[in-house]
């Protein structure tokens, strides 16, 4: 618990923004699993209570299931306002990576766009636009739809841009589309990739990171999948090329110690490729780091 706030901790239901289901009841999982006793006091939890997702609505190659995917970020995107405006620090508890574009705008719409940055530890960069996606999968798009360069179908909230490249730190990312690399070089977005943090070591990036953010009201959305597939498989992309869970884990509790998180994603666990339980104790242990 930090400065007296707790934790709201949001289910986000949402899993047709990827190719793969069972995010969607990430949440429950978990929950039933003893979460809230891994938690104690420092957290609240806060079933979704919106229209559920589960149907696939695909009209648009381009943006996949739109209307189920965006359902669910309007919803989060008011959820996660009223937790912040009540004095909470909001986690939003995918479902998969799409649901970062609601949670960013609700921190953007609350400090400011020039006031926030966005620590992203991802194994993905998630800024395709439905232009450059080759999948047209929205969860690889929620950082270019709030930059406000994605189709304004993709808005949530009052305004279109809600964060800027040079305000965006992406950490591990190594599975990057062609498309990507260069919104990432117009916008300035800050790409420390997975080779890079091999090669520099974890503790120096983020490091950097942090000094970098300082003074700004930081949003850290966190996707499983940034954690090598052998140590973390229970996710819809385990990738060889990923980061070591320990580096994972010494990045998040270097920016929850270090940096005033004010909002949090933890997205793409999948429940159903976890049958012994090993990646949700893995989650436990993640989720602790958040109660210091
Ligand atoms: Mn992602």
């Amino acid at each position: 618990m930090r400065n007296g706030k707790k934790l709201l901790i949001l289910e986000a239901p949402v899993s047709v923004g990827s190719p793969t289901r069972g995010t969607e009841d990430a949440y429950s999982a978990l929950v039933s699993d003893g979460l809230p006793g891994v938690m104690g006091d420092a957290a609240v939890f806060s079933p979704y209570d919106g229209e559920r997702s589960a149907k696939e609505t695909l009209h648009d190659e381009r943006l996949r299931h739109l209307e189920t995917v965006m359902t669910v970020c309007r919803e989060n995107y008011r959820r996660t306002a009223k937790a912040l405006s009540d004095g909470y620090i909001p986690l939003t508890l995918g479902g998969d990576h799409s649901l970062a574009m609601s949670s960013v705008a609700a921190v953007s719409e609350k400090y400011g766009a020039d006031g926030v940055a966005v620590i992203y530890i991802d194994a993905h960069a998630d800024i395709n636009t439905e232009a450059t996606s080759p999948s047209g999968m929205i969860h690889g798009m929620p950082l270019a739809a709030a930059m406000g360069l994605c189709t304004e179908r993709l808005t949530v909230g009052k305004r279109r841009v809600n964060l800027y490249g040079k305000n965006t730190y992406i950490v591990g990312a190594h599975s990057i589309d062609e498309g990507e690399w260069g919104i990432i070089e117009e916008q300035g977005v800050h790409l420390y990739t997975a080779d890079e943090v091999k090669r520099r070591g974890i503790d120096e990036v983020i490091n950097e990171v942090i000094r970098a953010t300082e003074g700004m009201h930081v949003h850290l959305s966190f996707d499983v999948d940034s954690i090598r597939g052998d140590e973390f498989p229970a996710t819809g992309y385990a990738l060889k090329d990923s980061l070591p869970l320990s580096d994972v884990v010494y990045a998040l509790g270097a920016v929850w110690d270090d940096v005033p998180v004010v909002s949090l994603d933890v997205v793409e666990y999948n429940p159903r490729r976890d049958p012994a339980g090993a990646c949700r104790d893995i989650l436990f242990d993640i989720f602790s780091i958040f109660k210091r």
